[in-house]
């Protein structure tokens, strides 16, 4: 390993390429890393660094949204076969449909999705800025897709305006269950519980912070509580527990691991760095209309 290591430092180093991961890559993948967030941080960190090429370490619609905001780089992905489920879990034509029925209505899409439901929507959104980005629309209706669970955690803040949700998900955060969660808390009753809006309503119910992987991390850190429960993919202990050594983190079950983020391999990231060949390409067009998604976020989000 040790070598593999070496040689992928010396590659980086000769062709100026940027590693970027994602919090649920395997922490070998995180080490190696020139730098380490969530997707939305990921993407605009592509578009601030002043290497050309990327090697992003995540599933595709991450590496998607970054060569989206960084058209003018080359994005290269380490396993072309790592892709998020809950991505593709919006439909065009419901969108169409949807935009027919309803008169009033703004397509929201959360960013965990493909860059061409994106193009479809009319605003994107992170799980941060949600709620702020659909507050400020002027429509009475809003379509969010595609998961359901961040999708009614927004719905709940904001009475005022009529959600159609989507029937997407992620089957790693519902994996995580409130019994399980009650278990862990009967054992550790001074824990608090620290969970990501992807997770099941009755999840968030009990949950003393929700919040994106980001926000997860900045409260943890800034908690005096010494033990969390933490309700997100496990990857995000390693940087937890990197930046809080005098705290202790636990997860709540053996699937609370996404099996597409740890497809990602370092043999894979030292062959994607000698041919530099699974580069992410996108239509022209759909770049454009999904960049205006992106772009009424960041405008909205301010
Ligand atoms: O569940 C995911 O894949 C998340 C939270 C990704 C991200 O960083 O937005
Ligand atoms: Fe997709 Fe869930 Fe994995 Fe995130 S954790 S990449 S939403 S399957």
């Amino acid at each position: 390993m040790d070598t593999i290591i070496k040689r992928i430092e010396q590659l980086k180093k000769e062709k100026d390429i940027a590693i970027l991961a994602h919090y649920y890559t395997d922490s070998r993948i995180q080490i190696l890393a020139d730098c380490v967030g969530d997707s939305y941080f990921l993407s605009k960190t592509a578009t601030e660094i002043p290497q050309k090429t990327i090697l992003f370490c995540g599933v595709t619609f991450m590496g998607e949204s970054a060569k989206l905001l960084s058209p003018e780089k080359t994005i290269l992905m380490p396993d072309s076969t790592a892709d998020c489920p809950m991505a593709h879990m919006a439909d065009i034509d419901e969108i169409r449909a949807v935009r027919e029925k309803y008169e009033d209505v703004a397509v929201v899409c959360y960013v965990n999705s493909t860059a061409e439901i994106k193009a479809h929507s009319d605003v994107c959104v992170t799980s941060a800025n949600a709620l702020k980005v659909v507050k400020k629309l002027p429509n009475k209706n809003i379509y969010f897709i595609p998961d359901a669970n961040l999708g009614r955690y927004i719905a709940g803040m904001i009475p005022e305006k009529c959600f159609i949700l989507g029937d997407g998900f992620c089957h790693v955060h519902t994996s995580i269950k409130k019994e399980n969660i009650q278990k862990a808390k009967e054992l550790y009753p001074e824990a608090l519980i620290l969970a990501h809006p992807e997770c099941t309503q009755d999840v968030l119910e009990i949950a003393d912070y929700i919040g994106s992987t980001s926000g997860i991390i900045d409260y943890a850190g800034k908690s005096n509580a010494k033990v969390f429960i933490i309700c997100t993919e496990m990857g995000i202990l390693h940087e937890l527990e990197a930046k809080n050594p005098d705290k202790t983190f636990y997860s709540v079950g053996h699937r609370q691991f996404c099996p597409h983020m740890k497809r990602i391999t370092v043999e894979q990231v030292l062959e994607q760095l000698e041919n530099a060949d699974n580069l992410v390409t996108l239509d022209e067009e759909m770049m454009g209309n999904a960049n205006k998604a992106l772009e009424k976020m960041m405008v909205m989000s301010k």
